[in-house]
């Protein structure tokens, strides 16, 4: 297996961690997005999207980072992250659904604002932040309240779902709307409990 990414990207994160969750090694290929890499002749022609990860198992390939971390969890032996009881399994779903429609936006709204906008020298548009900060405080409250009852998003276990939120979590709490996370009891005790996963340590190490 091979991963074309980058190792500071949110949705290559997700991948690796899903590999070492599973305990499988693959290859993996930088995709330089400092230098644009993602957008040569070379690469859009694997990526019709210009965007990484994408990714190649035995010549079978696909890209779409929470459609790779399924792809990979069914084939790979090892852990189960995708419940087989099905109140659970569409519990998984609507939180990985959650993440992608109504907290990433806004939480890589902040991010970008404050965090890489910033290193290139620039000024945040605050409106941007205000507004991601809205939508993350609505995503994080629901999150919030499913948690007082379960340990894990989609029950008592680990699962993708979890997955597809720590890298952007990640990020979040290296914002000065960190406190997002630390404010609610219940996200901050899955966050400290999830972030603190070797899989997930050795990623962002
Ligand atoms: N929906 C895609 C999104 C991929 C994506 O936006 N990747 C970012 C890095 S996390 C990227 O390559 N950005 C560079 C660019 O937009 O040119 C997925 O889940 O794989």
């Amino acid at each position: 297996m091979k991963v074309y990414g980058h190792p500071m990207s949110t949705c290559t994160r997700k991948v690796l961690t899903t590999l070492a969750e599973k305990g499988h090694e693959a290859s993996f290929e930088l995709v330089d997005l400092t230098k644009g890499q993602q957008k040569s002749p070379q690469y859009m022609a694997k990526h019709p999207f210009g965007v990484v990860p994408f990714f190649e198992d035995d010549g079978f390939t696909m890209y779409e980072s929470r459609a790779i971390i399924r792809y990979l969890d069914a084939k790979l032996p090892g852990t189960k992250l995708t419940p087989s009881d099905l109140p659970s399994l569409g519990r998984m779903e609507q939180w990985l659904s959650v993440e992608q429609s109504y907290f990433t936006p806004g939480c890589m709204a902040i991010v970008m604002e404050l965090m890489f906008k910033a290193l290139r020298g620039g000024a945040p548009d605050m409106a941007k932040v205000a507004k991601g900060r809205e939508e993350s405080v609505r995503a994080l409250d629901a999150v919030d309240r499913a948690l007082m009852t379960q340990a894990y998003l989609a029950g008592d276990t680990f699962s993708l779902a979890d997955i597809s939120w720590l890298p952007y979590l990640q990020y979040l709490a290296a914002t000065p709307h960190g406190t997002l996370i630390t404010e609610r009891p219940h996200v901050k005790a899955w966050w400290q409990r999830i972030s603190t996963r070797p899989s997930w340590k050795k990623v962002v190490g």
